[in-house]
């Protein structure tokens, strides 16, 4: 029997010993799934810190009880990337971040620094698997050409943090270095996934696909941003003609807010932006977009700044970068109060599912839920709905960064291209 084969066997009857190095939003519900079905699973980081908290059960990303469960069978395992038992596994799945560095450029030092951990090892019959963001021949430039007779796929995860789609329920995407690593790639990830993998061409049509989804949304968002601006200045409510568009089947409605984070929408476009660069393609479009999403938290200051006079008590309610989940990463929320920190005005912040030591962490003031002259909505956590009437009295000023509110609350709600209330 040939080595694909072997291999294949091995997956079949979840023999094969799997990695998971990166234990992040992806990388851990994915190492719990695969360790839920049966096989044996070693996750790999390389931050102490986060090494210990994980192999007690707690994660930052609100899956301690499964996670407590699963490492108590022993199928879950957390370890040191430089652990020797990196040679033992026989299947590697990547799911490290790649950011941006400062210069707002490709950061792909996380996957050079696996790629450089793989190489150590003897990969001759191995299966690796990226399901990191990267732009088009990465994973074939980074993962390529570390040894011989191994087998290699992408797969760029999908995740999507505070919904109820879990990772067995949400359609992926393979494509394979040749034909006997898709054959793997599909084999292990039949094992788990209930939505049937999409397979395409190659690795290269999946990376783009990733790169495309995210950045369609990104410039559909900073569409619907600057229609958003257009509608205030007439007077015509945002939300009604989105809800008129969506009546045309074309039409796929995104929403005006302050802002774009998390990390994919606002950073997967400039992957895609570096490779055009390289190609000298113009592609002003998605530049012009994301920097229209990354003008809105000013938008939003502007129409606190208006109303805003000296000793006015003002609360951000809502630091992250979307609702219902703790995750701060490029949050619009945190540039707005750096704009009013830069204007000196003088506001505090609550949010209920960020604790008190971390917003103290960011340089900011810490504020109660009572009557305030400004109420500002960074985010319209689903607690907002009861906490918001502790806050607004009959004469505060509501400056509505998600266009939470329908109906007029306090003295007046100045939404995002909404009609003023
Ligand atoms: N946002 C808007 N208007 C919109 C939609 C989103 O301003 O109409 C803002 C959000 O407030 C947030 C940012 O954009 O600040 C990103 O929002 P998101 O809903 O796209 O949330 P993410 O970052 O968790 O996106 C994930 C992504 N999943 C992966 O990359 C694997 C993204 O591809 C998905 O499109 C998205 O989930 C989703 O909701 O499906």
């Amino acid at each position: 029997m040939n080595n694909q084969k072997i291999l294949l066997e091995k997956i079949k009857h979840k023999k094969a010993k799997i990695a998971i190095i990166g234990l992040g939003y992806v990388g851990l519900p994915l190492a719990i799934l695969l360790a839920k079905s049966g096989f044996i699973v070693d996750g790999y980081i390389k931050n102490k810190k986060e090494l210990m908290s994980i192999s007690s059960g707690i994660s930052k990303i609100g899956m301690d009880s499964d996670l407590k469960k699963i490492l108590k069978t022993g199928k879950l395992s957390v370890h040191n990337i430089i652990s020797k038992r990196l040679q033992d596994n026989d299947i590697y799945i990547i799911c490290v971040p790649t950011p941006l560095n400062k210069q707002k450029k490709p950061d792909l030092s996380s996957l050079n620094q696996v790629a450089k951990n793989l190489s150590r090892i003897n990969l001759e019959n191995k299966l690796i698997i990226n399901e990191s963001t990267v732009s088009p021949f990465t994973t074939k430039h980074i993962f390529g050409s570390l040894g011989k007779n191994y087998f290699l796929v992408c797969s760029p995860e999908r995740i999507d943090p505070g919904s109820k789609k879990t990772v067995e329920n949400i359609q992926k995407l393979i494509g394979g270095m040749n034909a006997d690593s898709l054959t793997l790639g599909i084999a292990l990830y039949k094992q788990i996934l209930r939505k049937k993998l999409v397979v395409v061409k190659n690795m290269e049509v999946a990376e783009m696909s990733k790169m495309l989804e995210n950045t369609y949304r990104a410039v559909n968002i900073a569409l619907i941003n600057e229609f958003a601006k257009l509608a205030d200045a007439i007077n015509i409510d945002i939300l009604d003609v989105i809800a008129a568009a969506k009546t045309k089947w074309s039409f796929r409605a995104h929403y005006p807010g302050i802002g774009v984070g998390g990390h994919c929408i606002p950073i997967d476009p400039y992957y895609i932006l570096k490779l055009a660069e390289i190609k000298k393609i113009d592609m002003q479009l998605v530049t012009v977009g994301l920097s229209g999403n990354e003008r809105m938290p000013d938008y939003v200051a502007q129409k606190i700044i208006k109303n805003y006079k000296k000793n006015m008590k003002v609360l951000i309610y809502g630091l992250t970068y979307k609702k219902n989940i703790a995750d701060l990463r490029e949050s619009p929320v945190l540039v707005l109060c750096q704009i009013l920190k830069r204007k000196k005005i003088d506001f505090v912040v609550y949010d209920p599912l960020i604790g008190k030591k971390q917003i103290q962490k960011l340089g900011l003031r810490i504020g109660k839920l009572e009557k305030v002259d400004i109420f500002v909505v960074g985010t319209d956590h689903k607690e907002l709905i009861h906490d918001y009437s502790l806050a607004v009295g009959s004469e505060t000023v509501v400056v509505d960064g998600r266009n939470f509110f329908q109906n007029k609350v306090g003295k007046k709600v100045l939404g995002i291209g909404r009609l003023r209330r």
